[in-house]
């Protein structure tokens, strides 16, 4: 029998928890006033993105993505591609020892060591429904998330484990702002039996918004903070 997890006690005052189920939970809060970003400070920021878009493998083929990324502090795999780590900006390296500061460090051993920085240029741009291939990180680390610039919807999928209706349903839905932190943690991103498959216990996404409605929304920029062995 699945025993629950240790409760990371709440980041800030005011930081809310969305607990999924006994083994999985989320926590959003607001970034404290000293790491946010001045406008010039954003630009610059999001400049610096890769001149090429983030690829992937899909099904055997190269695909290009919907978004750019970069990986800081270690080489990340996933979606069938090994990236490279990158160069850690000065921004990423003060934001990354601000999340070794916070009591989602002490959720096993080692400190956070590796940073996933995506960039959107409009609401077109998204990442898909996915899981975090986890094999080489702490297990059940938390995964920590800051965003700045947009407003954009952050969700997250359970399996559908009946026969009817879409394969994955939505068990979440949180609109993240410009300096909002939010976290995954437990096991979301565990791999298990659901149904007649394997799936992960959950999945996120931040989707697309289609059309001129989404070339109207402005850019964004996610660090996603995690913990590789
Ligand atoms: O950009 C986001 O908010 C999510 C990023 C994400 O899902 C990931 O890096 O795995």
């Amino acid at each position: 029998m699945n025993t629950p997890t240790k409760q990371t006690l709440s980041l800030l005052p005011g930081a809310k928890r969305y607990q999924l189920d006994p083994l999985c939970w989320m926590e959003r809060s607001v970034l404290p006033e000293e790491f946010h970003l001045t406008e010039e400070d954003y630009e610059k920021f999001f400049a610096s993105h890769p001149d090429e878009r983030g690829v992937v493998k899909m099904m055997g083929k190269e695909m290009a993505t919907k978004r750019w990324f970069a990986s800081y502090g270690r080489g990340y795999s996933f979606t069938g591609v090994a990236h490279e780590a990158e160069k850690m900006p000065e921004l990423v390296s003060r934001l990354m020892e601000w999340v070794n500061a916070t009591p989602y460090r002490s959720e096993g051993p080692g400190a956070y060591n590796e940073c996933l920085v995506n960039w959107y240029g409009d609401g077109r741009d998204y990442i898909g429904s996915h899981a975090d291939d986890t094999r080489e990180m702490v297990t059940d680390s938390p995964i920590v998330c800051i965003s700045f610039g947009s407003d954009r919807k952050f969700r997250v999928r359970r399996p559908n484990d009946t026969v009817v209706g879409p394969k994955w349903l939505i068990a979440l839905d949180l609109v993240i702002s410009d300096c909002t932190v939010y976290v995954m943690g437990g096991k979301m991103q565990e791999v298990v039996k659901s149904g007649r498959k394997r799936n992960p216990r959950y999945k996120h996404e931040s989707p697309p918004i289609q059309g001129k409605k989404g070339e109207e929304v402005g850019s964004r920029i996610s660090l996603t903070f995690r913990k590789f062995k």
